[in-house]
């Protein structure tokens, strides 16, 4: 195990409060693209800036549709992977609350208790027109020729309960998050580019201190030099190594 491993868990397991703030790599060993990162086939041609926005979905609903039925059945088909339960396990060591940027789900699914979830969850739609939000579990096959989605109160277009940009945070999900940020003495911050704002503001607020903060990620970030331990390591190997190594200094 490196320097910068029991560096890691010697600040998590010493911490009196961790909060975990994840982003799309943490899931891109299930198989889900991350955002930044090519896209792949389909999607080549498309920047997450020209999909995610409320314009793209007024100007192409199909197409902003397809884009999330596909990745729907890229993450009932992936499924959590070793770091998301490697976390969920962490929370049971040490006091952990859990800040996400994804909409997939996968911490819940792996049994992280009270996930804030920044930027929505995809297996909600939300009406556009009476506002109506239901939850659906109902998988897709991408390259069908599907009609969309429909409002069960009143039958207007429904789109994914997720945040594009230019649009506004869940207020519940930002506050709790703010609120984990500055109770916590140690933030670990796991496979995001560090590169969207609010969520990036968070990690900002973080490193101005007291707190410490753990980057894991398998590149370098806006964030990497200020960290006090930068582990250049994917989340699914670096977790359970922490996990493994809090639990034997128990
Ligand atoms: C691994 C790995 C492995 C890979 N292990 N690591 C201040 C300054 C400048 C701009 C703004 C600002 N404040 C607001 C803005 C505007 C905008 C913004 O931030 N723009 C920037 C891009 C410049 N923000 C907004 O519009 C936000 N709203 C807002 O602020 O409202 C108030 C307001 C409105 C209007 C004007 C001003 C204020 C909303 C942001 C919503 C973002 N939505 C999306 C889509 C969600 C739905 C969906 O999933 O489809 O959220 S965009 C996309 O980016 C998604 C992600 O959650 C988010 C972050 O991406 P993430 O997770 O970091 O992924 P990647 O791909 O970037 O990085 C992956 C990382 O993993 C990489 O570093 C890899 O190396 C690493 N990695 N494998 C470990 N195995
Ligand atoms: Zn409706």
């Amino acid at each position: 195990m490196s320097d910068a491993l029991k560096a890691a868990a010697r600040l998590i397991a010493d911490a009196r409060r961790v909060v975990a703030l994840t982003g799309a790599g943490i899931s891109a060993e299930s198989g889900i693209p991350t955002f930044r990162e090519a896209q792949t086939g389909l999607w080549a041609r498309f920047s997450p800036e020209a999909l995610a926005t409320p314009e793209a979905f007024a100007a192409a609903p199909e197409r902003v549709w397809a884009w999330y039925r596909w990745r729907r059945s890229l993450i009932a088909r992936g499924g959590v992977n070793a770091g998301h339960r490697a976390l969920a396990e962490l929370g049971t060591q040490v006091p952990l609350e859990v800040v996400t940027q994804n909409v997939d789900g996968l911490h819940t699914a792996a049994g992280s208790p009270d996930v804030a979830e920044l930027h929505g969850n995809i297996w909600r739609e939300r009406c556009t027109a009476c506002g109506h939000e239901s939850s659906t579990a109902i998988i897709d096959h991408p390259g069908d020729d599907l009609a969309l989605p429909s409002c069960a109160q009143c039958n207007a277009l429904t789109r994914p309960a997720v945040v594009w940009f230019g649009e506004t945070l869940p207020v519940d999900a930002l506050t709790t998050a703010e609120a984990y940020i500055r109770e916590a003495d140690c933030v670990l911050v796991i496979g995001t580019s560090n590169r969207v704002y609010p969520a990036a503001a968070l990690v900002e607020h973080a490193l101005r201190g007291p707190a410490s903060v753990i980057e894991i990620n398998i590149e370098t970030t806006p964030i990497s030099g200020s960290v006090a331990v930068h582990l250049a390591e994917s989340a699914s190997h670096a977790l359970p190594q922490i996990s493994r190594r809090i639990k034997a200094r128990a």
